[in-house]
Parts: structure tokens; sequence; C-alpha cells
């Protein structure tokens, strides 16, 4: 539904790059030209590349990805938007204007990102790939099949997706951690946090989860190191290691060396260092590696742009933002 803001001069600029056939800039414009009737909606380049267009008339930015620079040429810009939860992108242009920057953070990403989250510890709890191979084989082989309370899953990121996700996977009946930069209470799950939170949070998780934003201070957190940490004494034969955080966070290399060790006995990775991922990364045909092309919280335009909308139409209105990002802390 569209929202009844009043006609408003705040030229709002759409900077959309890098995504996949569903993030296509028209039908973001066309989602943003219904949710803030009124209001001047532009996409740069397409809209903006003729020489007639006034710069100085955009107040607002919706972006993903954009160019390093390209904000800088708004002088009268007064809030960004970055259409995803995570900011490291946009965080890396030095040149960005000091104006707030907003991420998202909607029900309908959450909800999506813990589907992916629970499908994923499920697969490996049940295991999904043995049978589907006993499958292949016409085998009717079952094997043992633990309970849900014998794997202890570990959730580094309690933020707005870790909760969500940990909070599904212990009404399951998983015994569930989390990992975060400031201490936490959170009703029957178990809270590390900090750097002396991160050992004994390892050494009782058969199944890392990473719901992490990729900052400096987490950037290949997810390496050799980290993974000799976990439980070794699991119902799974080895740790398992799920990242759809940022693959940022993750050293692809030590994952397979890990992997051909047995340091770690699978993972469901949804990022990678580079994306798309190669054609010829080892990763793709890895047997005990699933791979998704960064869709684990795939979101629905309408949410996110009837979200900025509100934040637009709120803080028009003299209302606080919400979701704004600390630059300092890089999330
Ligand atoms: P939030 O900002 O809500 O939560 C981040 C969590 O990480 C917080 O609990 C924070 O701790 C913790 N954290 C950050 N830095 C550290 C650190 N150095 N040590 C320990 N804990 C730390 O983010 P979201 O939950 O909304 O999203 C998390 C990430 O998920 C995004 O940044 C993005 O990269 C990724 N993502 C991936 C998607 C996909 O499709 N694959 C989709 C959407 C998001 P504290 O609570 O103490 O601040
Ligand atoms: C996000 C993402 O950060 O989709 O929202 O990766």
């Amino acid at each position: 539904m569209p929202l009844s803001t009043p006609p408003s001069s705040g030229t709002l600029a759409l900077l959309i790059r890098g995504g996949a056939d569903n993030w296509s800039t028209d039908r973001w414009k066309a989602r943003f030209t219904t949710a803030c009737p009124g209001r001047g909606i532009v996409l740069v380049p397409e809209d903006t590349s003729h020489g007639m267009f006034d710069a100085a008339s955009v107040s607002y930015a919706a972006v993903w990805k954009p160019r390093p620079g390209e904000l800088s040429a708004f002088p009268n810009l007064k809030v960004i938007f970055n259409l995803g939860a995570g900011v490291d992108a946009v965080l890396a242009d030095g040149s960005m204007p000091d104006v707030p920057l907003v991420r998202v953070a909607v029900d309908d990403l959450t909800q999506r990102m813990t589907e992916y989250v629970v499908m994923h510890v499920l697969m490996h709890h049940r295991q999904h790939s043995y049978l589907a191979a006993c499958q292949q084989r016409r085998e009717w082989k079952p094997r043992h099949q633990w309970a849900a309370s014998a794997v202890r899953v570990g959730i580094l990121g309690l933020g707005v997706l870790g909760r969500d996700a940990a909070d599904a996977l212990r009404r399951l009946g998983f015994g569930v951690a989390g990992w975060s930069n400031t201490p936490k209470q959170i009703v029957d799950i178990d809270c590390y946090a900090g750097e002396a939170g991160l050992a004994p949070f390892l050494n009782r998780t058969d199944i890392l989860v990473c719901l992490l934003p990729l900052t400096p201070d987490t950037r290949h957190i997810l390496s050799r190191p980290l993974f000799t940490q976990l439980a070794k004494d699991g119902p799974l034969g080895g740790p398992v290691l799920i990242n759809a955080g940022r693959g940022g966070l993750q050293n692809e290399a030590d994952i397979l060396s890990c992997l051909d060790d047995n340091t770690l006995a699978a993972a469901t990775l949804d990022v990678f260092e580079t994306e798309p991922l190669g054609i010829d990364s080892p990763l793709w045909s890895h047997p005990r590696v699933t791979i998704s092309p960064h869709n684990a919280a795939d979101t629905d335009a309408d949410a996110i742009s009837m979200y900025v909308a509100q934040q637009i139409a709120d803080f028009e209105r003299g209302l606080p933002l919400k979701n704004i990002v600390d630059r300092s802390r890089g999330y």
C-alpha cells in the first residue's frame, strides 16, 4: 500500500548495482514509485546522465553496491539507505558523505534467513547427504539418527538475524549458543561475548552458523585457528560450518584444507570471497560442501521499499531514523 506522504521536493536517487534478475533497477524504480507517491525517483545513472538533472535536488539515496565516489555527487543528501542488511560494500567507499547510513532490518529478510539456517542445520543433522547418496545407489540403509537435543549449534552474531535463527533452532530442540560483541541475556540461549567468550563458545559447538557482519575485526575469522577449536565429540562425525554472513569472513583455502584433514566434517556456504564464485573453484565439486548463490535471504523488493518509504516519512515528521549504522564499529 502506498504511504500517504505529502508531495515532497526531496528526490530519492536509486544507485543499485550487481543484483540478480529479481533485483533489476526497473523493478526497484517501479516499487519505490508506488511506495513514495509524489516524490521524484531517479535511477542513477540511467535517468541522470542526460545533463538536465539537478543533483542538488537529491535528499535521499537508496543504494546497493554503489560505485566508490558516486554518492558524493549529491551535495544536499540527508540520508543513505542501504538496500540490504550488510553495509560492508558501502562502507568501503572512503568518500561516502557524512550523513546517516540506514540498513535494512525487516521481518521478510529475517524470516528468509531463518528458513535458510534451519534448513541447512536440519540437513546436516538429519544426514541428508548420506541419504541422498543412498537413494542414488537404490540402497535402503538407515543409520542411527540422534535427537536434536544431542546437537549443539553455535551462532556467531546475535543481532537481528542471529537471534531469530537461534530462537527457531531452540524451539526445534537444539542446544543453542550465540556469540556477540557485547554481553547478552536471551532465554534458553547460552550467550558468550567478546574475545574471551570465543574459545568456550567454539569448544561446545557442533554446527557453527556465521551471521556476523564483515568488519575489520571479523575479516577471515572463519579460518583454521577457529575451526580447530570446535567440538570434536559431537554426533555428526566432526564440526560443520554454515556461513551466510559475508564471504570476506571466511578463508576458503583453510575451509578446503580443514575439510580434507577432517577438522571440518562439512560446510554450507552462501557467500564467497569473490562473487559469483569462480567456475574453477574447488568448492563447487567438493563432496562435503553445499553451495548457494548468496540467496539465503533474497528479500522482497516490496518489503524493503515500504520500509525505506516509511523511514523517509518518519524522518520528515521529525521522528528518529531506525537501524542507523555505527560507522566506527562497521555495522
Ligand atoms: P546485526 O548488526 O543486527 O548483528 C550483528 C551481530 O554481530 C551482533 O550481535 C554483533 O554484536 C555481532 N558482532 C559484530 N562484530 C562482532 C565482533 N567483532 N565480535 C563478536 N560479535 C560481533 O546484523 P544482522 O543480524 O542484521 O546481519 C548480520 C549479517 O548478515 C549482515 O551484516 C550481512 O553481512 C549478513 N547478511 C547476509 C545475507 C545473505 O543473503 N547471505 C542477507 C542479510 C544479511 P553486538 O550485538 O554485541 O553488537
Ligand atoms: C544483505 C544481503 O546484506 O542480502 O541484505 O546480503
